[in-house]
């Protein structure tokens, strides 16, 4: 028994959507949204320790003219400021701005801080990519002070 649901789409969204069914070969919509649906969840599924260590790197697209969004973007930015490291802008041209994130925590708390500003309107082309590192706090620290024990408080 299949579950039918109905999916917006801005239309050159779907021609490109449309192309790429093309180049796949996919006969039709609904099989090839199944598989990247599928494709996501096999993804999520496959992610290393949710409770290591991680540094990110999340990049977007907007318009920059999208009511209050670049204004909400900073605010969620200095509300997860321990994750938050640095973020590089560009003005790609007259509207559209290009934003790479580079996150460091827990890799549950970077992916769910990567979802929740990937998911806001009129935020295109988001993507997290995840590196598992050994501690989240490590950062700036010399080699030398790794030898010391030292208690995290993160
Ligand atoms: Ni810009």
């Amino acid at each position: 028994m299949s579950e039918r649901f109905t999916v917006s789409v801005e239309p050159g969204l779907a021609e490109e959507f449309d192309a790429f069914m093309k180049r796949k070969g996919y006969g039709n919509r609904s099989e090839a949204v199944r598989d990247l649906i599928r494709g996501a969840l096999a993804r999520e599924r496959l992610d290393p320790d949710q409770d290591g260590a991680c540094v990110g790197v999340l990049s977007y697209m907007y318009d920059h003219h999208e009511r209050e969004l670049s204004k909400r973007l900073t605010q969620a930015h200095h509300a997860h400021y321990n994750l938050t490291v640095t973020t590089l802008h560009m003005h790609l041209d007259h509207d559209l701005c290009v934003e790479s994130v580079l996150l460091r925590g827990k890799a549950s708390d970077v992916q769910a801080f990567a979802e929740s500003v990937v998911a806001r309107p009129g935020i295109r082309h988001g993507h997290l990519h995840r590196i598992p590192v050994e501690h989240p706090s490590d950062h700036g620290r010399s080699a030398h002070q790794h030898d010391h024990g030292h208690a995290h408080t993160d």
